[in-house]
């Protein structure tokens, strides 16, 4: 099934693309979303639940464990098509900027530059006290175990809900929600903020604001385009569209 056409013109066309990506984007390599049932042992825990500084103050080795199964799954995933089709995307437009929501870094290993991660990265640890990223820590037994400078419990680098997301990251994305002339929202139920609001400020600005997603979401209705389907199979298509005779890897 080919892209939209007014999809197809606007990639062609677009002076600066901004690219807003989430869990969807990731459900092709086998890392869930967060609305996707949690699996085994987490079936029975709410990720909205377990991804806040409250769960964490309580059952720290709860949320440890859980960010120690996830990473262990991201470090299995490998990036799908719909990552290596946004790094070959950059290559073949004036400017493009990739937001994501994600914490897996599977768009870095597809080879995308520059990503801005609003949610942190499931693959750092940071000290819960001072915020400093601690590379590698002694073996033990303890869960989560004591920052080896300062003995509070180490936590993963990513935002919880009820908390900040990085200034840098979000001054940036947002910066570039203001100037792009093609907002694509891709693999994102567009629920959580106040990430889900920058597509709202290209829609103010006029920009052309396409939705890449499996289902229907707030934004739907509001988007210019809405392009509903697997972004692992719409984002290749897209690019073959749009760029026709070049050879892209499978
Ligand atoms: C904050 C890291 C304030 C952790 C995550 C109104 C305005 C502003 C804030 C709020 C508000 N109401 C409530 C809030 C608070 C809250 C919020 O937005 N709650 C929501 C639920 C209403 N926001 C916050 O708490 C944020 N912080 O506001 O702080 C503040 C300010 C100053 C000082 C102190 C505090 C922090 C939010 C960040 C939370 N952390 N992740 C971790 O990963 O463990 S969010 C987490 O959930 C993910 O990172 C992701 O962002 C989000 C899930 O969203 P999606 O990525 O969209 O994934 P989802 O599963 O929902 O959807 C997947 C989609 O993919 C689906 O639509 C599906 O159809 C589609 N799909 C599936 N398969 C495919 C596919 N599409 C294409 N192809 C496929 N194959």
């Amino acid at each position: 099934m080919n892209a939209p056409s007014e999809l197809v013109e606007a990639v062609r066309t677009a002076r600066h693309i901004v690219v807003m990506t989430g869990a969807g984007i990731s459900a092709e390599s086998g890392v869930p979303t967060f609305r996707d049932a949690q699996t085994g042992l987490w079936a029975q825990y709410d990720p909205e639940e377990l991804a806040t500084p409250g769960a964490f103050r309580r059952n720290p080795s709860l949320v440890w464990d859980w960010y120690s199964w996830r990473r262990e799954l991201v470090s299995q995933a490998e990036p799908n098509p719909g990552h290596f089709a946004l790094a070959e995307l950059a290559a073949r437009v004036p400017r493009l900027t990739l937001i994501t929501q994600n914490v897996d870094g599977l768009h870095q290993r597809a080879g995308s530059q520059d990503v801005i991660e609003l949610h942190g990265n499931i693959l750092r640890v940071k000290c819960s006290a001072d915020g400093r990223i601690i590379a590698s820590w002694p073996a033990t037994n303890e869960t989560p175990p004591p920052c080896p400078e300062c003995g509070a419990p180490l936590r993963p680098d990513v935002v919880w809900f009820g908390e900040a997301l990085p200034m840098l990251a979000l001054n940036r994305a947002a910066k570039a929600a203001e100037q792009g002339d093609l907002f694509l929202s891709i693999g994102t139920s567009a629920l959580v903020h106040p990430a889900a609001s920058l597509a709202y400020v290209a829609l103010q600005r006029k920009a052309v604001v396409a939705e890449i997603n499996l289902d229907p979401t707030p934004l739907t209705a509001v988007a210019t385009i809405a392009w509903h389907g697997r972004a692992g199979e719409l984002l290749p298509q897209l690019l073959r569209d749009a760029f026709p005779g070049d050879a892209f890897p499978e």
